[in-house]
């Protein structure tokens, strides 16, 4: 009984670690971009650069809710965002800018895009959300690795950090009053990055964007 448990949990710790190994691929690639666009262009479009895999418990969470076989194999194949990457960056313009230079790597399969910047969520959400698969070289062969990448600027970062927070004091049901006051100031957070991105345009000798949102080129 007590090999089996510990056979259990060492398959547990197998499993997690091949997320925490593709997110570390994931982000040296953006540690790689972020220097390189620094010493090429004089210029860092990252602000920061934050990882987190999900838990054992909401990972459980998640497997219920989507109704999800409970067992590795069903739980690789149909749960993508154990391994998360967030990127913030400066201004909209980088958020594309950096997601075509992270997907247009050859070792970079695509597995799913939502862009909802493009289409910002009921609440007022933005972020570009790519689910990308990277291979990992391990000692007993090599695994491709789901990992989550959400790109965001700064502004939609505050946005998303402020009404996590408010979506969890509240247990999932925001007060109207609450809600109608995300959604303005999620207007209000999208004037700022259109705003500051021009006056950064400005100072840089550009002309002002007038589509600062840039269409997804067709992906690989
Ligand atoms: P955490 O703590 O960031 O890990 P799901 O919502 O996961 O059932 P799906 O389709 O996988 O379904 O979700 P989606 O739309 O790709 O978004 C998943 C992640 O995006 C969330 O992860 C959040 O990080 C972020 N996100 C999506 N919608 C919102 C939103 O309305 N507000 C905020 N603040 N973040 C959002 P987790 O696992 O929920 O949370």
């Amino acid at each position: 009984m007590l090999e089996q448990v510990r056979g259990l949990r060492d398959e547990m710790t197998r499993f997690l670690s091949e997320y925490r190994f593709g997110m570390r691929e994931i982000e040296t690639k953006m540690s790689i971009l972020r220097e390189d666009f620094e010493n090429a262009h004089a210029y860092n479009p990252v602000e920061h650069v934050t990882c987190r895999l999900k838990s054992p418990d909401s990972i459980a969470e998640k497997v219920v809710r989507k109704g999800v076989a409970p067992d590795l194999d069903s739980i690789r194949r149909e749960i993508t965002d154990i391994a998360g990457v967030r990127v913030t960056c400066s201004f909209v313009r980088d958020v594309y800018r950096l997601f075509e230079l992270l997907v247009g790597q050859d070792d970079i399969t695509v597995r799913e895009v939502k862009d909802y910047i493009a289409e910002p969520k009921e609440n007022g959400y933005k972020s570009l959300h790519v689910i990308v698969e990277v291979p990992v070289f391990l000692s007993t062969g090599m695994v491709r690795v789901p990992v989550e990448v959400q790109f965001r600027t700064i502004a939609m970062d505050f946005w998303a950090s402020l009404e996590h927070k408010i979506y969890y004091k509240y247990d999932k049901h925001v007060p109207s009053r609450l809600t109608d006051s995300l959604r303005e100031a999620a207007v209000t957070a999208s004037e700022l990055d259109a705003r500051m991105e021009n006056l950064h345009r400005e100072i840089h000798g550009v002309q002002p964007d007038p589509s600062p949102v840039p269409p997804l080129r067709a992906l690989p």
